[in-house]
């Protein structure tokens, strides 16, 4: 079978396969799980996903900043091959084996820091993120945890309380978990104008210190650039003054780099474009290409405060999920995959401001690396405008091409390409968006 290198449509999208599919699941799965394009896959690779209509789309979502290697790269199957044929569970619980600890040291070896680390590893996001928390708390004996507007952090219970946003990821799923005080961030777009990372992080801190009191938190939690909450990248200073003050006061910083993490910003992770060394940092989704992996990694210090099987579960550390992910950083790091995340900003970054300057439905452009979004605002002004968010996307993707929306506000546009994606893939993917921007635009 030779591989299809071009977006081709056979059909409309979905095609009569897909809405074939698409009955069958409306009786078979539960409707509380939504798909954002309901095509049904049967192979991806170089960028393209393959569906059931024999159609092919440029894929600008990686499974939400998933597959940063592509959705087959060589050296993720060769490995998951091989590991799936000597044994696919044992439980490291119950008796190891050598590739999680493997795993653990490259992430000692990769995220920020040159200190003496540690790594736990788990099944998805916010099982890390929850995990993190359990962790602080046991080693600073304190329980107050200090989230953000518009995090982003998992839908368990109490990663539902870290989340900010309430429909459609909490409401109706209460009550929540205690001890979760949420402070107001930094969002340049949305801010006073002219306002600098430190004075958000000296509101932010001022909330804490009155309201919680520094000696009774454990851990501020936060996303380096949000992802669900609109790709939110804070002012600079903003993340270092946090830093400095939770060091100040003995509190953990637990960087969620579930989304921004595994060379998707252009750096290996997000904290490290200020040089923020946080204490401990919740790993996911690039770190195996798909296979569910999920880690958290800090401060030995920190880790080895929780007594002997007071963290782990069945399947963390599954060695297939932990071939995969070796398999994953071999190809971050042989191809430079941080420099291709970089790549695709300088091209993309420039195609959406011209885009924004030209139409006028676009108040704000931003992002690193290969973390990019347009915030769709009512022209003249920043009244968000989730409509036509949602109508640029569904243009997209009728037209063949993978976007995805996100935002507090739903009205934000953003494209997380495989760190692969071949450059003609992204010209084309960039020029149906372009398209479709316009259009709106002309409404
Ligand atoms: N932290 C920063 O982005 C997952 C979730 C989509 P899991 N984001 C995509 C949805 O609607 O469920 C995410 C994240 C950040 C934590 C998580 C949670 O990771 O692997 O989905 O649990």
């Amino acid at each position: 079978m030779t591989a299809t290198t071009h977006r081709r449509l056979r059909t409309e999208i979905p095609g009569p396969a897909s809405r074939a599919l698409q009955r069958r699941r409306a009786r078979a799965v539960a409707a509380g799980l939504s798909s954002v394009l309901p095509v049904y896959v049967t192979s991806a690779e170089g960028g393209l996903l393959t569906d059931a209509d024999g159609n092919t789309l440029i894929d600008l979502g990686s499974g939400i900043a998933v597959t940063n290697v592509g959705h087959s790269a060589p050296a993720v199957v060769d490995r998951v091959r091989e590991q799936a044929g000597r044994f696919t569970h044992t439980c490291f619980m119950v008796a190891p084996y050598e590739g999680y600890v493997r795993v653990c040291e490259e992430l000692a070896e990769l995220t920020p820091g040159e200190h003496e680390k540690r790594s736990v590893l788990f099944n998805s996001g916010a099982e890390a993120v929850e995990n993190a928390v359990k962790i602080a708390r046991v080693a600073t004996g304190r329980q107050a945890v200090v989230v953000f507007d518009h995090a982003y952090h998992g839908r368990t219970n109490l990663t539902m309380a870290l989340t900010a946003k309430s429909v459609p990821y909490k409401h109706g799923f209460g009550p929540f978990a205690p001890e979760v005080y949420r402070v107001p961030g930094s969002y340049p777009f949305r801010d006073a104008p002219g306002r600098t990372g430190e004075q958000a992080a000296a509101a932010a801190i001022d909330r804490i210190e009155k309201q919680v009191g520094a000696d009774a938190v454990a851990a501020v939690v936060i996303e380096p650039v949000q992802g669900e909450g609109g790709f939110v990248e804070p002012a600079p200073g903003f993340l270092p003054a946090l830093s400095r003050w939770c060091t100040r006061h003995g509190v953990v910083l637990v960087a969620d780099e579930v989304q921004t993490g595994f060379c998707r910003t252009g750096d290996w992770f997000a904290c490290e474009h200020e040089n923020v060394i946080p204490d401990l940092v919740a790993t996911a989704k690039g770190i195996a290409a798909g296979l569910p992996l999920a880690a958290v990694t800090g401060r030995a210090e920190l880790l080895d405060a929780v007594p002997p099987g007071g963290l782990g579960g069945t399947y963390g550390g599954n060695p297939v999920a932990c071939a995969a992910a070796l398999g994953a950083i071999e190809t971050m790091r042989a191809d430079d995959l941080a420099g291709a995340a970089r790549g695709i900003g300088g091209t993309v970054l420039p195609r959406l401001r011209a885009l924004a300057a030209e139409t006028g439905v676009i108040g704000d452009v931003r992002g690193r690396g290969a973390m990019l979004a347009a915030e769709f605002v009512v022209p003249g002004g920043t009244e968000p405008d989730p409509a036509a968010a949602g109508r640029v996307a569904a243009a997209c993707h009728a037209a063949g091409v993978v976007v995805l929306t996100c935002g507090t506000y739903g009205n934000v546009l953003r494209l997380l390409p495989p760190l692969s994606l071949p450059a003609d893939l992204l010209d084309e993917g960039l020029s149906v968006l372009e398209h479709a921007v316009r259009q709106e635009a002309a409404r």
